[in-house]
C-alpha cells in the first residue's frame, strides 16, 4: 500500500456512534413505545433524571440493572466496605496499595503551583489554581470493572485537592466488585452509589433530592454513558469521550518478537474493537510477530475477545524506514505509542501525538496500566492531536490575578482609554481616566 492508503487505514474516528443491538432496540420500543438511537434513548434518559430526580433514576435502575429499591439503598454503605474488605485477597490489596502510592507520587510531581509576579510600579499579576469543589467518577461495571481505573481517576482528583469525589458503579447482582470498593477507599472516595449508565450521568450532572450536583465528571464507560456525557456537556465539564482502547508499537529489527505480539494481544483483549498496530521496517519482524501473535493467541483465556480486535484492528505495516514509521505513528496519534527500537530516545524528539509513550524492551504497556505511576485514562481515537492524559489539573481551574497600584496604572492609563473609546466604551474610559492623578 502506500502512504496515503495507510494513513487513511492508521485514521480513527474519535467518537461514532455504535448501531443498537436487535435485542436492545426491541427492549426500548416495549418501554417507551418507540424505535430509538442509543443518542435518542440517551437523551430520553437524561431529560426523565433532570427532570424527576430519584424517582427517574430508581426507574432506570430497576428497568436496566433489575434492582428494585430505596434511593438510600443505593449508596454504598460501611458494612459493604467492611464486608468487600474481608472477602479481598491480602495481597491483591497490597499490590494495589503499592499501585496507588505510585500513582499518587507521580501525581503530586505534577502538580501545578499558583504564581504571582511582580511588574513594573508594584504591580503584581498571577494565577492561582483552584481545585473542583465537587467531581463525579464514573467506574465502568462487568468485566471492565477495573479496581486500576479507580485509582487513575480518583487519585489526581485527590492530589488536585478536589472537596468531594461522588463515584458511580452500576450494580451486578446488586453488588459491586470488592476490588472496585477497596480501590476507591485507597484513593480516598468516600460516597459511591451503585448506579449505572446514563441515569447516573444525568444524576451527577443536574443532582437529585439524595445525589450532589458535581462539577465535572471523568472515567471511561460504555456507549450509553459516553454519549450520556455528551449531552450533559456544558452543565458539567468532562475529560473526553473515550473509545475503545489502542496500541500502536513501532519496533526496528532489535524488537523481540514475543514481547511486540504479547503487548499487541495486551491490548486486544481488552475490548472487540480495540486496536492493536505495529509499524516497523524489518519485514522479518513482521513476519514472526504475525506468527506469534496466532500463538499466543490461542492460550489466552480472553481468546474470543482478542481474536475478534485482531481480526477487525490488528494491523501489521512495513515501513521504508523508521522516519515514515513515525510519520505514521503521528498520523495515527495513538492512545498507547510503543517505541520497541534500539535507541528509543533517539526516536522520541520525533513523536507528536500519543496519549503515553513506553520506551524501550522493559516498558511494556501493563506497566503503565496498573504500576508505574503516569495515568491510564489516555486520549483515543486520534483525539491524542488535541487532548491530554488525565492529570492533576483536569480537576483544577486557572484563575487570574491582577493588582495595579496608583502609578502603575497611571502610568498605561492612555493606552487604555484610547482602546476603550476605540470601542466606543466610554464607562470603560471613564473607570480609567477617574482615577488618574494628573
Ligand atoms: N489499557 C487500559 C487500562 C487498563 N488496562 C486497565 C488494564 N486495566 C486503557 O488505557
Ligand atoms: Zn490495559
Amino acid at each position: 500500500l502506500g502512504e496515503a492508503a495507510i494513513n487513511k487505514l492508521l485514521q480513527k474516528p474519535a467518537f461514532d456512534e455504535v448501531e443498537l443491538s436487535p435485542k436492545i432496540r426491541e427492549a426500548n420500543k416495549a418501554t417507551f413505545g418507540k424505535d430509538m438511537t442509543a443518542a435518542e434513548l440517551v437523551a430520553q434518559i437524561v431529560r426523565d433524571v433532570r427532570f424527576e430526580g430519584d424517582k427517574a433514576v430508581l426507574r432506570y435502575t430497576k428497568l436496566i440493572d433489575k434492582v428494585d429499591c430505596d434511593i438510600k439503598d443505593l449508596l454504598v454503605t460501611e458494612e459493604e466496605f467492611a464486608a468487600a474488605e474481608a472477602q479481598a485477597d491480602p495481597q491483591v490489596v497490597a499490590s494495589l496499595k503499592k499501585a496507588a502510592e505510585n500513582v499518587r507520587r507521580y501525581h503530586e510531581e505534577q502538580k501545578p503551583n499558583s504564581w504571582m509576579t511582580y511588574r513594573e510600579h508594584g504591580s503584581l499579576l498571577g494565577q492561582s489554581l483552584i481545585p473542583l469543589d465537587r467531581v463525579g467518577i464514573y467506574v465502568p461495571g462487568g468485566t471492565a470493572a477495573y479496581p486500576s481505573s479507580v485509582i487513575m481517576n480518583a487519585m489526581p482528583a485527590v492530589v488536585a485537592g478536589v472537596g468531594e469525589i461522588v463515584m458511580m458503579v452500576p450494580p451486578k447482582n446488586g453488588a459491586i466488585n470488592p476490588y472496585v470498593l477497596i480501590a476507591a477507599r485507597l484513593a480516598g472516595v468516600k460516597k459511591i452509589y451503585k448506579i449505572g449508565g446514563a441515569q447516573a450521568i444525568a444524576a451527577l450532572a443536574f443532582g437529585t433530592e439524595s445525589i450532589p450536583r458535581v462539577d465535572k465528571i471523568t472515567g471511561p464507560g460504555n456507549i450509553f454513558v459516553t454519549l450520556a456525557k455528551k449531552e450533559v456537556y456544558g452543565h458539567v465539564d468532562i475529560d473526553m469521550l473515550a473509545g475503545p482502547s489502542e496500541i500502536l508499537i513501532v519496533a526496528d529489527d532489535s524488537a523481540d518478537p514475543v514481547y511486540t505480539a504479547a503487548d499487541m494481544l495486551s491490548q486486544a483483549e481488552h475490548d472487540p474493537l480495540a486496536s492493536s498496530i505495529v509499524i516497523t521496517d524489518s519485514e522479518k519482524l513482521a513476519r514472526q510477530v504475525a506468527i506469534e501473535a496466532e500463538n499466543q493467541l490461542q492460550k489466552l483465556p480472553r481468546q474470543e475477545i482478542a481474536r475478534a480486535s485482531i481480526e477487525r484492528n490488528g494491523l501489521i505495516v512495513i515501513a521504508e524506514n523508521m522516519q515514515q514509521a513515525l510519520r505514521f505513528a503521528n498520523t495515527s496519534a495513538p492512545e498507547h505509542l510503543e517505541l520497541l527500537t534500539r535507541e528509543p530516545f533517539q526516536l522520541l524528539p520525533y513523536v507528536r501525538h500519543a496519549g503515553a509513550v513506553f520506551l524501550g524492551a522493559y516498558s511494556p504497556e501493563p506497566l503503565g496500566d496498573y504500576f508505574a505511576g503516569p495515568n491510564h485514562v489516555l486520549p483515543t481515537g486520534g483525539t491524542a492531536r488535541y487532548y491530554s492524559v488525565l492529570n492533576v489539573e483536569t480537576f483544577m481551574k486557572r484563575t487570574s490575578l491582577i493588582s495595579y497600584t496608583q502609578p502603575a496604572l497611571e502610568a498605561v492609563s492612555e493606552d487604555i482609554i484610547r482602546l476603550a473609546e476605540t470601542e466606543g466604551l466610554q464607562a470603560h474610559a471613564n473607570a480609567i481616566r477617574l482615577r488618574r492623578k494628573n
